[in-house]
């Protein structure tokens, strides 16, 4: 154990990766406006390196964020300072990823077919690329690949189509991974494609849904971003796209589209993890699957998964204005999280995003909604904070499992549903 943790400890620093030691998560607790209000402060001081892992969101709602190690003094005081109250939710950051790293290291090898990968552990964009080529290649008249594009930087952009037929049939659509550190998303996606093709002419649900409809799945939707947080840096959430005029890299790909985009809810510096980027679209990443939806013409429900939080949300993000179809999609979203529950218990809170968690413009699932995509959803998997984005592998498939019924509940919905 020791010897393994200080060779991957070795192996990150020869590679150059982002290390984390001493840097703490804090979970505040702002009790009104005014607290808010400061905290958001903190936010604008750049040399704190302070990372958002959740919020500024209204009061009541917690903030959590990551403090490198040596603002940690100066973060805590200006806390007390104004009363604000604090948790410290994770004690070293660095631990939690060497214990990752530690359990990716024992089950690397490489699996020959979809039986044999681990579905149980965190996976590398490779390993995922061929997964997806192992699943076309066992279920040839069930799954297809699509290219949709390539990434800023080159790499190529896949989508797994499940179909049985049909002409240009009704479909759904799931994303996971926009945001690239939300690692549990991209393994429950990989876990997501595998369900489909043992359950399809098993399972009545899956049969009679994709007898209908097909299902477009996006695994790894911010490729670049999600090589990075292998390679560099486990934190990195945006592309990897250069802006001209600054040094900071990147784009939040779910500030990027053409909804409300530049409003309230998203940054335009270059360097915040919420940039908008210059233009709505700018990201390729995005831009491939606006061109593919538009395209596609007859996507009813659009699903785009990220973690955490444990919330199901609908449209709209970027205004307060209740979405036309508010009260459908509140049934259909209280129907959806009863199911996801009935597994484990785990609980998660639904509602619009405004209201649920906070303002965000030009995301994901405001403009499919806007492009009439009834059915928009985005969900925040687990967990409430205790781990955040650094959930621990063990949990990857029971957050699969309880996601895929909340999803059979919306993929079912839309099919006996048709608009
Ligand atoms: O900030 C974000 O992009 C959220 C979702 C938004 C719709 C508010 C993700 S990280 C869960
Ligand atoms: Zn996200």
């Amino acid at each position: 154990m020791r010897v393994l943790l200080i060779w991957s400890v070795l192996l990150g620093a020869a590679l150059g990766s982002e290390d984390f030691v001493g840097h703490q998560v804090l979970r505040i607790s702002a009790a009104n406006e005014a607290q808010v209000q400061k905290v958001a402060e903190l936010q604008d001081l750049e040399h704190l390196q302070l990372d958002f892992w959740r919020g500024p969101a209204r009061p009541g709602s917690p903030i959590d964020v990551r403090v490198p190690f040596p603002s940690i003094q100066a973060v805590k005081i200006f806390l007390e300072a104004h009363g604000i109250s604090y948790e410290i939710m994770i004690e070293d950051v660095q631990t939690l990823l060497d214990e990752e790293q530690e359990q990716m290291f024992a089950f690397r090898a490489r699996a020959t077919s979809t039986d044999t990968f681990n579905y149980a552990t965190y996976h590398t964009l490779e390993e995922i690329y061929d997964f997806i080529d192992q699943l076309v290649a066992e279920h040839p008249q069930l799954v297809s690949k699509i290219q949709i594009g390539n990434t800023y930087e080159g790499r190529p952009i896949y989508v797994l189509k499940f179909s049985t037929g049909g002409n240009n049939r009704p479909a759904i659509w799931i994303d996971t991974g926009i945001h690239s550190r939300e690692w549990v998303t991209q393994a429950s996606g990989v876990w997501f494609a595998k369900k489909i093709t043992e359950d399809y002419g098993q399972d009545p649900t899956v049969t009679s849904i994709l007898d209908n409809l097909d299902v477009f799945l996006e695994i790894v939707t911010n490729p670049d971003g999600f090589a990075f947080t292998h390679s560099q840096n486990r934190m990195w959430r945006k592309t990897r796209s250069l802006t001209s005029g600054s040094f900071c890299i990147g784009v939040d790909p779910n500030r990027n589209w053409d909804a409300g985009f530049g409003k309230a809810g998203a940054s335009s510096n270059p360097c915040s993890d919420t940039y908008h980027g210059k233009s709505a679209n700018s990201e390729v990443e995005v831009k491939s699957i606006v061109d593919f939806v538009k395209n596609h013409g007859n996507i009813k429900a659009f699903i785009s998964i990220h973690s955490y939080s444990q919330l199901l949300l609908y449209p709209y993000g970027y205004t307060s204005e209740p979405a036309p179809d508010q009260e459908e999609l509140h049934q259909v979203a209280k129907s959806a999280v009863t199911a996801l529950a009935s597994l484990y218990g785990t609980k998660y809170q639904y509602g619009s995003i405004i209201d649920t968690i906070y303002q965000a413009s030009g995301s994901t699932v405001d403009w499919t909604y806007n492009q009439g995509i009834k059915y928009s959803f985005t969900f925040e998997l687990r967990d409430t904070g205790r781990y955040g984005f650094l959930l621990p592998a063990s949990q990857i498939i029971p957050t699969a499992q309880e996601t895929w019924l909340a999803l059979l509940t919306i993929m079912e919905y839309t099919q006996t549903h048709p608009y």
